[in-house]
């Protein structure tokens, strides 16, 4: 029996003189005073484990700033035990996965790019006791061989900070809230985000979605609505989209109705006139948004449209009328810089600089630009990307927030305009800080008409990575939004994706039960493409109706190899995916599998073939098959 359990808690913080200072208060005390300053703890037995509250009060005569709470936790793993930590992504984009712990203190992200940094980590330079490479946000799971438990530690909420894990050596945890030195007036208190502990003899897969329950119950996840089925001009027309390219594929769909049964056209990068200013088209949109919503709702669809709320280039309106809308650099009062996109801007300066969301008018702003995107122009569902751009590091409008509450206050400030009825899509986002405001959420990175590298580092966009993240993040869906596996693409020509590798992709997609989207010129698809399409609408809708319920689960969520999985248990019978991701063919033992007992019967949806299933299964480079297990 392991024995996860909290040692302590330290408040880090900056007193009135700007001094560092550490406040602890150990586990077997409720609450510890200095200079007028209180931090407390309560701790709860709940859904099988342990969740603390922690609180801070400052009853003394002088502001302070307030740097970290930092949780140190106990896994009851020897601190020679061999062991491998989970290590969760930032945002949709960021890889997570398994690693050895203490197998490496640097990570190819420190001596990357801010912009790179920026994008995926909480804090753009980790202070030197919380290496990247040993860190997780929001939640981690530490599985030792030697161990039959494995032990979780994770906040389940973010609507007070970002939050980190680290895990240096596999006996102890240590968990932080990055609370960004804000200002504790005095008299002020500031509630941090539970955090939850627990140990169990269940899978990896299992306790993390044991995590989403929890978080999502805590945050008032929006997981009730509809399966999503929709069509995304990105990944053929990328920024070349034009409103012809649109309309042909308006026309197409409609035609194409019983083949394709999609709800939602959603138009992606590429209209607006300037990034920052969404509500006005350049010369490839000549008709303007609220037209072609008109026409895409007359054909009989869902109108949706991308943005990127917090982020505008230099040749923007937005930019040129409201400079003191951005998150500036604290040396040089400089804008910060959150993106880079040749597409994106006319200027010479290519960067897309982070607005700052702390600032009430700014927010205004939000809610009127979303109002009218979805009660004027007729748009229902908000694709809303690179999130991440409003928790940049920098100097803000109101010192008071932390840079998750800042995201927080920005996100709600776009529910607010677009009302509730609206399906709000979030994508680059920061995981934590959007549960309870969005819809569905991207959880992977994003797909493109080609395989990729499967060496490990590379971070181009490439279809097996977002594989893996499909994989990885499955438990999420239904609990703590709908997840986006990114989109489908079914034609044979213009892509370099090989008919193993684009049925690949739609297994993967269909089998995490996520929403099912398709990114192709309509025109190249046939009626046999259409049949897929319907075999594929039909079970990925099977599986999320189940989701609820039951969570998609990887089949080794802690593993590095090339074979991966997914299986969801519904009541009739096991459903299972499995994928070569690497560059060879594989020989696959079924018992080798975690499939649990039952007749296996598998689909080759490349062939659309019915293959059966003995003992072992062969799987081509860069193939999937999907599983039926009857129990
Ligand atoms: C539109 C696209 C699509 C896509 C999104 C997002 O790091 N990058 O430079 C980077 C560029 C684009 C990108 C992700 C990362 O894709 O995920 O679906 O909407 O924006 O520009």
């Amino acid at each position: 029996m392991t024995n996860a359990l909290l040692k302590g808690i330290e408040l880090r913080y900056l007193d009135a003189s700007g001094q560092s200072r550490a406040l602890a208060l150990d586990a077997d005390e409720s609450s510890s005073v200095r200079d007028g300053l209180t931090i407390s703890a309560h701790l709860e037995h709940a859904i099988g484990g342990t969740i603390v509250r922690a609180s801070v009060v400052n009853r003394g005569a002088n502001a302070i700033r307030l740097t970290s709470m930092i949780f140190e936790i106990a896994t009851g793993f020897a601190p020679s035990a061999p062991a491998r930590f989970f290590k969760h992504g930032y945002q949709s984009w960021s890889a997570s996965g398994g690693h050895d712990v203490g197998a490496s203190q640097t990570h190819p992200r420190d001596t990357a790019h801010f912009i790179t940094r920026v994008n995926h980590q909480s804090e753009t330079t980790r202070p030197p006791e919380f290496p990247e490479a040993q860190t997780s946000e929001l939640f981690t799971i530490v599985d030792s061989r030697d161990a039959s438990e494995r032990v979780l530690a994770g906040f389940i909420g973010a609507t007070t900070s970002f939050s980190t894990l680290t895990v240096s050596s596999p006996e102890k945890i240590i968990a932080r809230a990055i609370l960004d030195d804000v200002t504790l007036a005095p008299g002020a208190h500031r509630e941090l985000d539970p955090l939850f502990i627990a140990a169990a003899d269940e899978s990896a897969a299992r306790l993390a979605a044991r995590w989403a329950d929890a978080t999502g119950r805590w945050m008032n996840a929006r997981v009730g609505a509809p399966f999503q089925r929709g069509w995304c001009s990105w990944y053929h027309y990328f920024h070349a989209i034009t409103e012809d390219a649109l309309r042909a594929n308006i026309k197409s769909l409609e035609a194409m109705r019983s083949e394709f049964p999609i709800d939602v056209i959603q138009l992606d990068d590429g209209f607006q006139s300037a990034l920052g200013d969404w509500d006005t088209t350049n010369e490839k949109f000549p008709s303007g948004l609220k037209k072609i919503a008109g026409e895409i709702r007359a054909a009989g669809f869902k109108a949706g449209v991308w943005t990127a709320p917090f982020l505008a280039a230099r040749d923007s309106r937005l930019m040129s009328d409201h400079p003191d809308w951005f998150i500036m650099r604290a040396e040089s009062g400089e804008p910060v810089r959150a993106g880079h996109n040749p597409n994106w801007t006319t200027s010479d300066d290519k960067f897309a600089y982070a607005l700052d969301s702390s600032n009430p008018a700014f927010r205004a702003h939000l809610r009127h630009l979303f109002a009218k995107l979805t009660r004027d122009f007729g748009y229902s569902y908000l694709k809303l990307d690179f999130l991440y751009a409003a928790a940049a590091p920098g100097r803000r409008h109101d010192p008071n927030l932390t840079r998750g509450e800042t995201l927080r206050l920005g996100l709600e400030a776009i529910r607010a305009g677009a009302g509730d009825d609206s399906f709000i899509l979030g994508c680059g986002c920061p995981i934590g800080q959007a549960v309870g405001v969005v819809n569905g959420m991207r959880i992977g990175p994003d797909v493109s008409p080609f395989w990729g590298s499967t060496a490990s580092g590379a971070g181009d966009p490439s279809t097996v990575y977002a594989l893996d993240a499909i994989v990885a993040r499955s438990f999420m869906h239904r609990r703590l939004w709908l997840n986006d596996p990114d989109c489908l693409m079914l034609r044979a020509r213009k892509t370099r994706l090989t008919a193993d590798e684009r049925a690949a992709l739609a297994a993967t997609i269909v089998a995490s039960g996520g929403m099912l989207l398709i990114s192709d010129d309509m025109s190249l698809l046939d009626a046999e493409a259409g049949k897929l399409f319907r075999t594929l609408a039909e079970i990925s809708a099977k599986i999320d109706s189940n989701a609820m319920s039951e969570p998609v689960l990887a089949l080794d969520l802690m593993t590095t190899g090339d074979i991966r999985g997914l299986i969801t248990e519904t009541p009739a019978g096991a459903i299972a995916m499995i994928l070569n991701r690497g560059d060879s063919s594989a020989r696959v033992q079924t018992s080798d599998l975690n499939l649990g007992a039952g007749e296996i019967a598998a689909l080759d949806l490349a062939f659309d073939e019915k293959i059966e299933i003995f003992d072992t299964i062969d799987l081509p480079p860069h193939s999937a098959r999907i599983l039926r297990i009857k129990r």
